[in-house]
């Protein structure tokens, strides 16, 4: 049996060394939204990805859900300034949809059913940091935190995860989204605090 010193049982690292600056913990899971909720049927959902020559390249709900899988187990961080610790995710890696696409692109832009849109390097939606997300803890996404199905990417502030993902623009050139547009910042890095433009 190993001996574990006290505080430490179980766990590689101590909750406050998992919390960016500025945020404090919630057990809950609030909802953020800049409008109504809307309700997409997932016979009609598609998700699209158009890279910077204008290809398209689509999947419907079904084939998406032939596509390999992730379970994700994150920490994520809200500019608001509240963090969720150990949440628990399934669905596919970015990794797996930009397989499929032919690009040099360096930018995204996601966008949502409903108009919202958020910007992010491409390179960050890369090597296993980003997934369009189906499940949270087990269950189908709720509609309200972006069912069925949301952009994950929880290494960014939470504003760039996008909820109800309609697709992605991979662009030569950067474009803001729409909070970045608001003045929040282009990139969001939460342990470099990086909440409005010029932080
Ligand atoms: N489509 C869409 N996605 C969105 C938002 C939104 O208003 N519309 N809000 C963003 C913000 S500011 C945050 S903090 C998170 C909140 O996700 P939650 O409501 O699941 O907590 O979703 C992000 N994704
Ligand atoms: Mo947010």
């Amino acid at each position: 049996m190993t001996d574990f010193s006290p505080g430490f049982r179980g766990r590689a690292r101590p909750d406050s060394d998992r919390l960016p600056p500025g945020q404090y913990l919630v057990d809950d899971f609030p909802v953020l939204s800049t409008g109504p909720t809307p309700q997409i049927d997932t016979d009609s959902w598609t998700f699209t990805i158009i890279n910077e020559t204008g290809e398209t390249y689509d999947w419907n709900w079904q084939q998406f859900q032939t596509l390999p899988r992730d379970r994700p187990h994150v920490d994520i961080h809200c500019v608001t300034r509240w963090s969720k610790l150990d949440t628990d995710w399934s669905g596919v890696s970015l990794d797996t949809l930009l397989a499929a696409v032919e690009t040099q692109a360096e930018y995204a832009l996601a966008y949502s059913y409903g108009g919202y849109t958020t910007n992010m390097p491409l390179e960050d939606l890369l090597d296993g940091q980003a997934w369009i997300a189906d499940q949270f803890g087990n269950r189908e996404l709720d509609p309200a935190h972006g069912g069925p199905a949301r952009l994950l990417v929880p290494h960014l502030y939470l504003w760039k995860s996008a909820k109800w993902i309609r697709g992605i623009r991979l662009l030569d050139q950067d474009e803001s989204g729409f909070w970045e547009e608001a003045g929040y910042h282009d990139y969001g890095d939460p342990w470099r605090e990086q909440r409005y433009q010029g932080d």
